[in-house]
């Protein structure tokens, strides 16, 4: 079973990825062709020439990033911690490296550490930051590895020596407390390898946590794919990355938005699973977040703000019988939360075996009538009557105080 063993990953529930780096300035596109795949694969997937692929460096210049809003907006959405690119798999540091000036301030006009000012305003505003870092596929350096390609692992080692390791130390010691390292394809990395990795982080910042794709199983949280979500709920620390379109880096061809209600079924469900959302922005090569990625964020927030209690914090549920279809549930100490989806007249809970103490709107504190008995199967019930208002619509939450510290179901009787 994976653990963290830090509290604040397991409450978090909510984040931020962020995927900016020079691919933002192809957007999904490169002398004509698009980009096949994920837009931040395009260098790989249409085989771009190294010497013309750094080219993209020169004309980096994002005057409309603006970090101290982006983090700000984020803690508006709700979200409780940030993990942003330091170097994918294109190579490119976003952070002044010391020991490759393939980096965005000694590589740009700009000489900008974007690093930097996102550490300095996820301390103004108490987020947490983790650093995705791509420390096997690196398709600038001769000895880096490439995706889906034969590769020869001769100078992998060297590589790992001469860059990964003195970047790791650069991002670890230069920029403030680092929560999480988000490795990422480890491909052949050797177990001695991961484990050297993970040795160089705890020793430089012992309570910062390394993602499941450091390979060889020694992760220390579970990483699913993009938007798997496991079916039941999962014993352990883990957390689901998921885009709100259908690419990472920015694209300006994927208008395949997500719907914001659908991402809060999601959130939900994740969370009453165990896990946490972690969902993704991609900047423009000006820095911008898309218009469409803001829309959707300040939708999803405005339901995790006003609904805070019944999401950040949560356990995992136990398992109830029935597949809910107009609600999802969530709990911890002595609470259960029906997050309402549906438009309903009245609401009824079965196979409940708690004694509850209270019922009420989770946005409001507003009590609400209910009762609770046995149906003429015998299956427990709780049923609450609903203000007139909300009869009409969906997307809010109803709290139960339980006498007992877990909701407590019963089996479907035969
Ligand atoms: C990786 C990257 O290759 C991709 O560019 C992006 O950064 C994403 C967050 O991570 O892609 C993966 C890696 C592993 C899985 C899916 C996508 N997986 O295990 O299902």
């Amino acid at each position: 079973m994976k653990d963290t063993k830090q509290q604040w990953f397991k409450d978090a529930k909510f984040g931020l990825f962020i995927h900016w780096g020079l691919y933002a300035l192809l957007e999904g596109e490169y002398q004509g062709k698009k980009a096949p795949g994920l837009s931040e694969w395009i260098m790989n997937d249409l085989d771009i020439p190294k010497e013309e692929y750094e080219k993209l460096a020169a004309q980096f210049d994002p005057t409309a990033f603006d970090a101290d809003a982006l983090v700000k907006r984020a803690k508006d959405w709700g979200m409780k911690y940030i993990v942003f690119t330091s170097k994918h798999h294109e190579g490119f540091a976003m952070y002044h490296s010391q020991c490759d000036s393939y980096n965005v301030v000694d590589a740009t006009p700009c000489k900008r550490d974007i690093l930097k000012e996102l550490q300095l305003a996820c301390e103004k505003y108490d987020m947490k930051l983790g650093l995705y870092y791509s420390q096997a596929q690196d398709w600038h350096d001769e000895g880096g590895l490439f995706g889906y390609r034969e590769n020869s692992y001769e100078h992998y080692q060297e590589y790992l020596d001469r860059k990964v390791m003195p970047q790791l130390r650069e991002i670890l010691t230069g920029y403030g407390k680092i929560s999480i390292i988000w490795f990422d394809t480890p491909l052949e990395t050797t177990y001695e390898q991961s484990r050297s990795m993970i040795a160089l982080v705890k020793e430089l910042q012992p309570d910062c946590i390394i993602s499941g794709r450091i390979g060889n199983g020694l992760g220390e949280y579970m990483t699913t794919g993009d938007n798997f979500i496991p079916r039941l709920p999962y014993e352990g620390d883990w957390e689901v990355p998921a885009t709100l379109n259908d690419t990472w880096g920015y694209s300006k061809h994927d208008h395949n938005w997500k719907d914001p209600e659908e991402i809060i079924r999601l959130l939900v469900k994740i969370n009453s699973c165990g896990g946490n959302y972690l969902l993704n922005v991609g900047p423009d090569p000006l820095g911008r977040i898309p218009e469409e990625s803001l829309r959707i964020l300040d939708q999803v927030g405005s339901y995790v703000t006003a609904n805070a209690e019944a999401i950040f914090a949560t356990k995992r549920m136990p398992l109830y019988p029935y597949m809910l279809t107009f609600g999802d549930l969530t709990c911890k100490s002595h609470h259960l939360y029906l997050h309402m989806f549906k438009k309903v007249p009245r609401i009824e809970l079965l196979n409940v075996l708690n004694h509850v103490k209270r019922a009420y709107l989770v946005h409001t504190g507003e009590d609400l009538p209910f009762s609770t008995g046995a149906t003429c199967e015998g299956d427990g019930f709780i049923r609450v009557a609903l203000p007139e208002e909300y009869q009409k619509r969906a997307y809010y939450c109803i709290g139960f105080e339980l006498e007992e510290e877990m909701p407590i179901f019963q089996d479907i009787q035969g």
